[in-house]
């Protein structure tokens, strides 16, 4: 396929990403004006490269006239947490939104995958507005604590360094350290209210301080006009 073409496909799914990432790091800074816990800590998206979205066909075997109707994850949106908690809440805020109509989640949290795999995703539908009109595609967003996270990127690169071929010893190791994850976040998650507090403190302290400074500077103002 002509890589004008490919920019014709992709462009709506880049504008789908930005307007999903504006929107949900929009959500954390809710939280934080309301001076509440936010349970999105992180927020990132990417374009599927094109390179990934044949592999990806070739493996299961979809035709390039499908590639939009099954890949669903074209578009990928990345939701950070701290705590294995907050997963239920972000879901939750994603399944109240009316910009995004739920196609199917995918629980790899209470059953993780084979090679140790954890994560929540929510397939969903978002329309974004083209010179050409509307158009409906497909997103994934994967939500995930800290943690999955830092397991989940070592792992990827691990699979695109030996692909089919990872040593056996190794792939052991990753699921050791995919149980040590679970064990870290549930440690976390037990110790969640104490941390959210000393995070509250410090981030009251820093917003009285930076009030002060607002306060001080349009004193400055109106005592110098
Ligand atoms: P990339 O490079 O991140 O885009 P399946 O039919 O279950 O094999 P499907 O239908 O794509 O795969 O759905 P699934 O399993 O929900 O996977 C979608 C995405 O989740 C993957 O996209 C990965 O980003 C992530 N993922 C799934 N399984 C694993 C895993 O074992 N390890 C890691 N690190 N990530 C995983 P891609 O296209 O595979 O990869």
């Amino acid at each position: 396929m002509e890589i004008q073409l490919w920019r014709q496909i992709l462009e709506p799914y880049q504008l789908a990403v930005d307007e999903l990432v504006v929107k949900f790091l929009h959500v954390k800074q809710q939280y934080q004006n309301a001076r509440k816990y936010s349970p999105i800590e992180m927020v990132s998206g990417r374009v599927k490269k094109v390179s990934s979205i044949l592999d990806k066909a070739k493996r299961k075997g979809i035709g390039i006239e499908e590639l939009e109707e099954k890949i669903e994850d074209i578009a990928g949106i990345r939701l950070i947490c701290q705590f294995v908690e907050d997963i239920n809440t972000v879901v939750e805020i994603i399944r109240n939104r009316s910009d995004l109509e739920i196609k199917q989640e995918k629980d790899y949290i209470s059953q993780s995958k084979a090679s140790g795999y954890r994560s929540y995703h929510v397939i969903a539908y978002y329309t974004v507005q083209t010179i050409g009109g509307p158009k409906k595609l497909e997103v994934e967003i994967q939500i995930r604590t800290l943690a999955m996270n830092f397991w989940s990127t070592i792992e990827h690169s691990l699979q695109y360094k030996y692909k089919e071929h990872m040593p056996d010893e190794l792939r052991e190791r990753l699921l050791r350290a995919a149980d040590a994850v679970e064990v870290l976040d549930n440690e976390m998650g037990s110790v969640r209210d104490e941390i959210m507090d000393a995070q509250n403190s410090n981030k009251q302290r820093a917003t009285i301080i930076s009030d002060i400074l607002g306060n001080i500077e349009n004193l400055y103002y109106v005592a110098n006009r």
